[in-house]
């Protein structure tokens, strides 16, 4: 029986020797101190031997399971030690390497455009409405004064869908709806895009953006009209902008006026951006025609307005010094980026 002490003794070490992992050293344990394990069947069989030889016996055996114990404890933690240390050499993060970059988005310069002259309407007290790009001829002509036989229905300017139904070609339609849904004082911007049946070049783009504003309230002149865009002409291209205010016509106003401003460039001595002239146009404008004011169902003894307009493209290629309209279509980022 010693000597199967021993045995067991010397083969746990050479067994354990050879152990890799905890579930490895956990077989063992169970081969040798389990229910049925080797240490405990002899411990069982003692019974049978005599007093003196139990005592014996009893020590080794007790002495050997001490032993078997220890080195099994030992090996456990040793193998649960390079087990974890094999996992943090996996899961090793070198602080030190550089960090990847991530390219950001920028504005299209056209959304920068847009935001900035809204900003500039905001800032006086004018709301931002919008409408949709499918409109009635009647909100996009009949509404604005433009008569039946009036050049601008041209099927060959205007994207028609149906007879009744079009693509706006301004976004004063938008205004159109204010009209008729909103009782004075209105004071609106309708930012947005229109479409005109256009062939593309570097000035003309079937698809562009536009930006209008409406005034209506009981006493609002012309000198209201003249100050606000006076006023956002300074805030867009510098406060030693100057206005010029030329006679002109659209059917939706009466009078009607385009507006000019002094070159931001050469500052009126006349450059390239201003074609030796010294004066940009900037903007078409005038007081709200009474036929357009009729719509919205207001006594035009009462009321009175003003409204204007301007192409967002136009404001972009002057203040950006962009040569061809096509260039902002085209998502060419080595286009966009520039403009951050
Ligand atoms: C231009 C000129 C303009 C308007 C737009 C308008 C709208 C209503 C009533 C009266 Cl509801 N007028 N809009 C007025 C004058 C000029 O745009 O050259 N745009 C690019």
């Amino acid at each position: 029986m010693q000597s199967q002490l021993n045995k067991i003794l010397e083969e746990a070490k050479a067994q354990l020797e050879k152990a890799r992992t905890q579930a490895e050293t956990d077989e063992i344990r169970v081969k040798i101190l389990g229910k049925k394990g080797e240490l405990t069947q002899i411990l069982r069989g003692m019974g049978k031997l005599s007093p003196e030889e139990r005592k014996e016996t009893g020590q080794m055996a007790n002495k050997v399971r001490s032993e078997v114990e220890n080195m099994l404890n030992e090996k456990f933690e040793a193998v649960k030690k390079a087990a974890k240390e094999a996992q943090f050499k996996i899961e090793k993060i070198d602080v030190t390497e550089p960090g990847k970059s991530r390219t950001l988005g920028v504005k299209h310069p056209l959304t920068i455009t847009m935001e900035e002259i809204s900003k500039v309407f905001m800032n006086m007290g004018f709301s931002i409405v919008e409408g949709p790009e499918v409109e009635t001829v009647f909100n996009n002509f009949d509404a604005l004064n433009a008569g039946p036989n009036h050049p601008a229905r041209d099927m060959t300017d205007t994207f028609y869908i149906t007879e009744d139904v079009l693509l706006r070609t301004q976004t004063s339609p938008v205004q159109v709806r204010t009209l008729l849904k909103q009782d004075p004082p209105i004071k609106v911007i309708s930012p947005g895009r229109c479409f005109r049946c256009d062939t593309p070049d570097a000035t003309h783009s079937p698809m562009f953006h536009q930006i209008e504003g409406l005034v209506v309230d009981e006493g609002i002149t012309m000198a209201d009209l003249k100050g606000t865009l006076d006023s956002f002409a300074k805030q867009l291209f510098g406060p030693e902008t100057k206005t010029k205010f030329r006679p002109h016509h659209f059917p939706f106003t009466e009078p009607s006026a385009e507006v000019d401003v002094s070159c931001f460039k050469c500052g009126g001595k006349g450059c390239r951006v201003c074609k030796g002239s010294g004066w940009i146009e900037i903007l078409g404008c005038g007081m709200v025609h009474p036929n357009v004011l009729k719509v919205g169902g207001l006594d035009t003894e009462k009321y009175t307005g003003f409204a204007f307009g301007m192409g967002v493209e136009r404001v972009a290629m002057l203040k950006y010094g962009v040569d061809d309209i096509r260039l902002f279509y085209e998502n060419d980022m080595r286009f966009i980026n520039q403009f951050k």
